[in-house]
């Protein structure tokens, strides 16, 4: 009696073991799934990712193409061609950094204040400086010429200017494209020539 208990207790314990064996077996294959599962969502994640940055790379190629257009028209076949730059507030540049034109051209240039501040505090102008001057010189020189808008030796240094603006208010120029060649404009503002200063090219 003794003994059939005993391999009865046997027979049952090894019956859980295999059991519990196979529970691991399935526990461990299901593991295995849910660990494959993860490392194939972070892979395609990844990829995702790279390709949301080409996208956003894309994306700035092309803004910056389309600025660099509208910097100006550099078709050398129109014979006047409209110029309009901006500048505000705070950011003490101009929104145009060179401008394309060719010799013989009619340049029509729009200056823009988008800000909000009086010419008194943050006057805006464009000035064109002839060819050899030197625009630090020049900034320096003009920054005492209040009562002449900012431009001294009575525009002897000048090839063309606007009038001094401020926020919300724009000035217009016309003026022929002068000779083939690099020409610097600045805003003759006190201090500000140092940074709202750009090149126009003539080709
Ligand atoms: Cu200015």
């Amino acid at each position: 009696m003794i003994y059939f208990c005993q391999v009865k207790t046997k027979k049952f314990f090894a019956n859980i073991y295999k059991k519990l064996n196979m529970k691991n077996i399935i526990v461990f294959s299901i593991f295995k799934k849910i660990v494959i599962f993860l490392i194939l969502i972070s892979i395609s994640s990844c990829g995702n990712n790279e390709s949301q940055k080409k996208e956003k790379f894309q994306y700035k190629r092309t803004k910056t193409e389309q600025s660099t257009q509208s910097k100006s028209d550099p078709s050398s076949s129109k014979k006047e061609i409209a110029i309009i730059i901006n500048s505000d507030d705070f950011s003490m540049k101009f929104d145009k950094k060179e401008i394309i034109a060719f010799s013989g051209q009619k340049i029509t240039l729009t200056l823009n204040h988008t800000g909000k501040l009086d010419k008194l505090v943050m006057g805006h102008n464009f000035v064109l400086l002839k060819k050899g001057v030197n625009s630090n010189e020049f900034g320096i020189k003009a920054s005492s010429e209040k009562e002449n808008e900012y431009i001294p030796d009575g525009g002897n240094q000048v090839i063309v200017h606007t009038k001094l603006i401020g926020g919300g208010e724009s000035d217009t120029i016309t003026f022929d494209a002068p000779e083939k060649g690099t020409y610097e404009f600045i805003c003759s503002f006190p201090g500000h020539y140092m940074s709202m200063k750009g090149k126009l090219i003539i080709k």
